[in-house]
């Protein structure tokens, strides 16, 4: 049974994506144009009632918000690909908490000079939480890659591509290297490689 991914050009259903290539999991993708607003259509609805993207169908078993999807399938196919959850339960703690952890949050996309200003500070503190952690272990959540990093993906590449805050990374060495690793994966560089964000789309930055 292959599982569908609606819809595959925007940062959330990426995260999907991604951990589906890593997982080594069949999926096609099916197209949902937020512009037009088909994210809300009653068809959509019906498999997503809040209206947001991405959604999974696999076979009878439809699930939404992104992080279950991904924890969903980490589970399901633990053995199979890479393991994206870690060995102990206290692995698995950290995985959790770095996968609750996204520092987009803090980033206020508004175009206003004072607010991009702010957030750009309060985005800057919380990355030198993520260096101070990163000088002490490979990935913030221990010595391995996981689930959380692949959450941490999209937004990033949004950040380093068309917000034009690539500087924010590259002036801190552990998180500049940590993304210099994570972003070079090649299941990622096939997100990006098959699925380019449409031109029209200004990204809500809504997690
Ligand atoms: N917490 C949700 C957030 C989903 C979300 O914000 N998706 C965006 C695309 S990346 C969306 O559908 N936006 C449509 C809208 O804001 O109307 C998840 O992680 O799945």
């Amino acid at each position: 049974m292959v599982v569908k991914v609606y819809s595959p050009v925007y940062a959330c259903p990426k995260r999907v994506i991604v951990c589906l290539i890593e997982k080594g999991i069949e999926f096609e993708t099916v197209p949902v144009d937020l512009v037009k607003g088909e994210h809300k259509t009653p068809e959509y609805l019906k498999l997503q009632p809040f209206g947001f993207l991405p959604v999974i169908q696999d076979g009878d078993f439809t699930l939404y918000e992104s992080r279950a999807i991904i924890r969903y399938y980490a589970e399901k196919y633990k053995s199979q690909g890479t393991d994206l959850l870690g060995n102990t339960i206290e692995e698995r703690g950290l995985v959790e908490q770095w996968l609750e952890i996204l520092f987009s949050s803090a980033l206020g996309l508004l175009p206003d000079e004072k607010i991009i200003k702010e957030s750009e500070e309060k985005l800057g503190k919380v990355l030198d939480m993520y260096e101070e952690r990163l000088s002490k272990s490979k990935y913030l959540a221990g010595g391995f890659f996981s689930l959380a990093y692949l959450s941490h993906l999209p937004f990033t590449q949004y950040l380093v591509g068309p917000m034009q805050k690539e500087h924010l990374i590259r002036e801190r060495k552990h998180v500049s290297a940590w993304w210099d690793d994570i972003s070079n994966r090649p299941s990622w560089k096939k997100v990006l490689e098959l699925y380019k964000v449409p031109p029209k789309f200004k990204y809500a930055g809504v997690q």
